[in-house]
């Protein structure tokens, strides 16, 4: 089994410190924390130098996690970074003289990437162990940003299965002592001390590891898995489950969506559609019995073009199921309704044309490793479906089709 690794960076030190508390921090964490070996690595205070290090580490390492650290000297406390954004902006020159001004990073990617760190239980768990920690909303325009943004940009389009992000850490109080630029004026910072910081970093990298090894990551987007053949067998287990709480209320209950339809790469979520006589109290107090919860959001489903607008057709009910449930999407729909028949057509579409579904995997592939942002996914991916939907009705007519 290949070794699980976190790797863990820091800066040299810059702007006339003699040391950086981020590689010295990193520095005094232990070589193993769980099951995760740390690789410890320090980078130069380089626009061109520090990423082409991280990413050179990564290829080879292929770690589990990246946590890159960085010195913010203005802070007072240990932030872990919400975003970072794409441009480089210098307000000095970085240690090879090179102070670009305004310059997009790379034209091809979004305007900013979010962590995918656990920010909020990274804090929570630090502040409780009574080491000051919060929250940043912003990582900078100089290096520490750059190393960020080019880490989320080679997560969200190569490797999805890294749990990755950035965390400034403050200057200590020695460093603070020597520094004529942070003692001068009203600016006055206390700094944070060294054990502060070691013990703050070691309980990130402990958050983010015990989130692994207990099955709770599932990678930033990897929305995406390939087929699981085991896929039709849970569908069985959650059939039986609601079969044996509806009774009669449920006419059919079908396997649905793209994990219903061998060979398609999908979400793992299994899709399940009921469909019922009518949408009403004494289905939703069943479908309550047996631990599921409706969602006041999902009420309606997307209307292709030229389809009839008439809202009935497309009302349905959205069922979530209890905590701790394997990812099931629950929809329930009345019988003859527009919106109850076409996923059975599309199913079965796809299921007698793999080509087709060959390429709707692809592209949902695609979609999802390259969208800036995760909501806007079935707003690209509804009308590619219309696409495929408009040639299964084709279909459906040929051959006389029915669910
Ligand atoms: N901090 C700088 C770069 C290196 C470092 O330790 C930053 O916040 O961009």
């Amino acid at each position: 089994m290949k070794e699980k690794i976190v790797l863990v960076t820091g800066f040299a030190p810059f702007e006339g410190f003699a040391v950086n508390s981020s590689w010295q921090g990193v520095e005094g964490l232990p070589g193993q924390i769980g099951g995760f070996r740390l690789q410890k690595l320090l980078l130069p205070v380089s626009f061109r130098g520090a990423w082409p290090a991280v990413e050179k580490a990564i290829r080879e390492l292929r770690p589990e996690i990246v946590i890159c650290t960085g010195l913010a000297a203005k802070r007072e406390c240990l932030s872990v970074e919400r975003a970072a954004i794409n441009v480089n902006d210098a307000r000095i020159a970085d240690n090879d003289g090179f102070q670009p001004i305004d310059r997009v990073i790379d034209y091809s990617a979004p305007n900013a990437y979010f962590t995918g760190l656990p920010m909020r239980r990274i804090i929570d768990r630090i502040a409780a162990g009574g080491i000051s920690a919060s929250l940043s909303d912003s990582a900078g325009t100089y290096v520490c940003n750059d190393v960020m943004f080019r880490l989320m940009h080679l997560i969200a389009n190569e490797m999805p299965e890294i749990m990755g992000g950035f965390i400034h850490v403050p200057a200590t109080p020695e460093m603070l002592m020597n520094s004529a630029m942070l003692q001068a004026g009203a600016g006055r910072v206390a700094g944070l001390a060294l054990p502060e910081i070691i013990r703050g970093l070691q309980v990130a990298i402990e958050t983010c590891v015990e989130l692994i090894e207990t099955g709770q990551w599932h990678g930033v987007r990897r929305l995406i898995k390939n087929y699981d053949p085991h896929w039709p067998e849970e569908f069985v287990a959650i059939c039986d489950r609601l079969a044996a709480g509806l009774g009669p209320l449920a006419l059919r209950i079908d396997h649905i969506g793209s994990t219903s339809v061998p060979g398609l790469a999908a979400k793992d979520i299994i899709d399940v559609q009921i469909t019922v006589r009518a949408l009403d109290e004494e289905l939703l107090a069943a479908m309550t019995a047996i631990g599921f919860t409706r969602s006041e959001i999902a009420v309606a489903d997307h209307v292709p073009p030229g389809q009839t607008a008439d809202p009935e057709q497309w009302r349905k009910w959205f069922f979530k199921p209890p905590t701790g449930h394997r990812p099931t999407n629950v929809h329930v729909r009345v019988a003859g309704r527009a919106n109850q028949r076409y996923p059975l057509l599309f199913r079965d579409f796809l299921r007698a044309h793999p080509d087709y579904a060959c390429a709707y995997g692809r592209l949902k592939e695609r979609l999802a490793g390259n969208l800036a942002n995760a909501r806007m996914y079935p707003e690209v991916k509804d009308p590619a479906v219309d696409l495929i939907y408009f040639a299964a009705e084709k279909w459906a007519t040929e051959t006389s089709w029915r669910a």
